[in-house]
């Protein structure tokens, strides 16, 4: 509680750590925040909260925290001005562009990007000005198999259908944890709830994933599958929902093509024949398609496990087929599209994201496909490090840590290291921008203006909300939006683009800010001016009004119409998807099973109180037992002669790390589990609560060779390792390197 005496102040918003959207009530007193609870009058959650949430006031007064813009020199880092900083940055930038190609400028956006709506909505413009093909982002070491499946089959990358976990009767979750992640691609706060009204309605909840994570405990049936293994499942019960009877698809058969094709390709994908490899029973597999095609209503809903996978792209198509042809697509109880305020989909082309493209251009060294614009980010180490024309030479990165979050980290950090000039837009000195010559920190959570772009988008509801800020930013300090519109005003002014032209649009932009260009999109939306629930629609004058946020209904049926391919109609067997087939028959070959020869296949994990790789510098989220810990199976542990609480040497074909041993059948046999977003320890970091929990980066052992051949986008699901008790090592005699050091 306050200390201070000035009268206390009562505000409402919206937590944007994670996807869940949590209402917020905050009180403050005399300029500080004194108390963070859920908020019982937002329509959406209800209340619900997590642990992180306080966390929104610890990022604000981080004495961590960069207030000011700093400079990379011998001595250490200085602070300079934002006049300066900007400057300089910009000059730079256009030096290198100008002497090597534009292309020899690599841009990477991170995660939180897509919390905040100023960075969503000026990054493009900043990026237009750059004109880079290396551009990179979060989006492919996460859900850009979503996109692609949504892109081939329904014409728009953001036409993600949501699983609705309100009125399903049978929800089947694969490679997802939302009791940890609170729900990803479907936003639902207080998942728990939501899964234990689906029981109480008499539906049932199916868990498939090499962990018995704690969602799985709340399921009513867990089962464990090898990892990677996922599209030989789905595809077997692929071919069990398309045998006998077949396919009821109802209404979506009047618009949708490629039935036949599906079913000439799942003809021999018997559950007998994927069995050895995913060690899921046929018995299991066969109840479970009959459970599914029986129930009244059922959703299958496939996440980060299964879209960072060697066939991330596959296991997303096939799940978006399985809801179709038991026609529980575009159905309450199955899943839909959301019909969001601020539409991203079919709102005006100017403030819509463009529908996608895939394989417009490749990269220089490995010729990966773009996708939707951007290359992936498995292969920006060796675009830095392999010499040759159009080799990238400078780096922007923005509220991305990609040292510790994609594949061969310590690849990454080399190559960074090597820049000749690098800029961080980035709060913190942290694994990737201590490489930074210039870091520009921008405004706090609390000192901006918030709307869920993109997770209004993605909700298992409709509903839209505004959060005014709750601090007056400090004097001189910027947004990140304000941040893209400087260097994008400097570098075309040095490169002498269009003088009056480019003047008008910036002061015009400048002053429409994100919120306006927030305004437009209400009112352009389905809700806008016209219609109701508003007698004069929603604008952000009348959301404003609203300070626990609006509903806006269930999800309802939307299609044809809300389809974007060019005939309005569903592509159930998109050509990519078709040819790549061919690579799922051939990695598991009819008759075989399951060999490692001796490794162990690695995959990670959440916790509720982490967030990927940024919220480590927060005390009171790391409090308690170390969390950077790998989860053995007993078997295992008796095999390789690890202990509970021993140390573990982990090794991959790109690198080592040791961790602390726990030792637990929660992992099914074979299969090792450590969380990602650790490895504080780099020397240059400065985190100093983080350091103290510093763990390890499992992404110095994720292979940026092993990917989704179809979209580029990193697996991490089933890395090989092999592991080795540490003392044993030690009795060996071989040197023991910490990946930490
Ligand atoms: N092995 C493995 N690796 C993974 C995953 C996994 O499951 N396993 N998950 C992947 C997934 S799903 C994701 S999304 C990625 C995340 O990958 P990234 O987005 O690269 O990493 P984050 O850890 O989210 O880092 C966020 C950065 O943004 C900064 N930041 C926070 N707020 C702001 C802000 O408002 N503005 C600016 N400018 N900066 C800000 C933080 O200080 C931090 O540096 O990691 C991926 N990596
Ligand atoms: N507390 C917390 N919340 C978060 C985040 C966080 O870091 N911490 N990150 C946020 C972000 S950026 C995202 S994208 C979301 C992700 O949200 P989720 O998708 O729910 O992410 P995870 O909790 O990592 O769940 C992935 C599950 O996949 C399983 N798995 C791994 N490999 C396989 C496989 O081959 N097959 C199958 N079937 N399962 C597999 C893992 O055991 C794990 O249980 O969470 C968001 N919310
Ligand atoms: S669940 Fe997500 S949105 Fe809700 S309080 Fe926690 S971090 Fe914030
Ligand atoms: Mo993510």
């Amino acid at each position: 509680m306050s200390q201070s005496s000035a009268p206390s102040e009562l505000h409402f918003r919206t937590c944007n750590l994670c996807e869940a959207m949590c209402g917020l009530r905050i009180e403050t007193s005399g300029g500080r925040v004194t108390s963070i609870r859920g908020d019982e009058a937002d329509p959406f959650s209800k209340g619900h909260i997590c642990p992180k949430a306080v966390a929104l006031q610890d990022l604000h007064e981080d004495p961590d925290r960069l207030r000011q813009p700093v400079r990379r020199t011998a001595t250490g880092w200085q602070p300079i001005s934002w006049e300066e900083a900007l400057d300089e940055t910009a000059r730079r930038l256009n030096a290198i562009q100008r002497e090597h190609g534009k292309d020899s400028l690599g841009v990477y956006v991170g995660n939180p990007t897509v919390h905040d709506h100023g960075a969503m909505l000026f990054l493009p413009l900043l990026l237009r000005t750059l004109r880079t093909k290396n551009k990179f982002s979060a989006t492919s070491v996460d859900q850009l198999p979503h996109h692609i499946a949504a892109y081939s089959m329904f014409g728009h990358q953001f036409l993600i259908p949501i699983p609705d976990i309100d009125h399903t009767r049978y929800m089947l979750i694969l490679g997802a944890n939302p009791l940890a992640s609170n729900g990803s691609l479907m936003s639902a706060p207080g998942v728990r709830g939501r899964l234990k009204a689906i029981q109480e309605r008499g539906g049932k909840v199916v868990v498939v994933d090499p962990r018995k994570t704690e969602t799985a405990r709340v399921a009513d049936e867990h089962v464990f599958i090898r990892p990677g293994t996922d599209a030989l499942w789905l595809f077997s019960l692929l071919h069990l929902l398309l045998e006998g009877a077949g396919a009821k698809m109802g209404r979506l058969a009047e618009f949708s093509d490629g039935l036949a094709t599906l079913r000439e390709l799942a003809r021999d994908f018997t559950p007998e024949r994927a069995e050895p490899h995913t060690g899921v029973p046929a018995a299991t597999t066969r109840r479970i398609a009959r459970e599914l095609s029986a129930s009244e209503s059922a959703v299958c809903y496939g996440r980060v496990g299964v879209s960072t996978h060697a066939f991330g792209a596959m296991c997303q198509w096939l799940i978006n087929v399985i809801n179709l042809v038991t026609g529980n697509f575009d159905r309450p109880g199955g899943a839909l599209f959301t019909k969001p305020a601020f539409d991203l989909v079919h709102g005006p082309k100017a403030i819509s994201m463009s529908r996608g493209s895939f394989g417009r251009w490749k990269s220089r060294v490995r010729g990966l496909p773009e996708t939707s614009g951007e290359l992936p980010v498995a292969v920006l180490g060796e675009e830095i490090l392999t010499e040759g024309p159009g080799r990238i030479r400078a780096m922007i990165t923005s509220a991305g840590n990609p040292v510790v979050s994609t594949p061969n980290g310590q690849q990454l950090d080399k190559a960074f290291a090597s820049l000749d000039f690098m800029v961080c837009i980035d709060p913190y000195i942290n694994e990737t921008t201590r490489h930074a010559h210039i870091i520009l920190p921008p405004s706090t959570q609390l000192e901006r203006s918030h709307y869920d772009l993109a997770f209004h988008v993605l909700a298992v509801r409709n509903t839209a909300k505004y959060s005014p800020p709750l601090f007056e930013p400090r004097p001189g300090s910027k947004h990140d939006w304000e941040i893209f519109l400087e260097l994008k005003h400097r570098l075309e002014t040095l490169r002498g683009e269009p003088r009056v032209r480019g003047e008008l649009t910036y002061r015009a932009l400048k002053k429409l800010g994100p919120d306006g260009i927030l305004d437009l999109g209400l009112r352009a939306g389905p809700y806008g001016m016209r219609l109701r629930p508003f007698r004069k629609g929603l604008n952000l004058a009348s959301l404003k009004q609203k300070p626990h946020g609006v509903d806006l209904g269930p999800l309802q049926p939307s299609l044809p119409g809300r389809l974007a391919t060019r005939d309005r109609r569903i592509q159930l067997a998109p050509e990519l998807m078709v040819a790549d087939v061919q690579r799922l028959r051939q990695t598991f070959p009819e008759g075989t099973g399951a060999s490692e020869q001796g490794s162990m296949l690695l995959i990670g994990r959440r916790h509720l109180r982490d967030n990927n790789s940024w919220l480590h510098n927060v005390p009171r989220l790391v409090s308690g037992k170390p969390r950077c810990t790998l989860m053995v199976h007993p078997e295992d542990a008796r095999r390789l002669g690890l202990q509970e609480g021993g140390e573990a040497l982990i090794t991959s074909r790109v690198g080592e790390v040791r961790a602390p041993v726990t030792v637990t059948d929660e992992v099914m046999p074979g299969v090792v589990s450590l969380p990602h977003g650790y490895g504080h320890g780099r020397e240059g970091v400065r985190l100093r609560v983080a350091g103290e929990h510093a763990g390890v980066s499992i992404n110095d052992l994720t292979d940026d060779r092993f990917l989704d051949a179809l979209s580029g986008n990193a697996a991490f699901s089933g890395v090989q390792v092999h592991v080795k008790p540490l003392e044993s090592v030690r009795t060996e005699g071989q040197p023991v390197q910490s990946a930490t050091a």
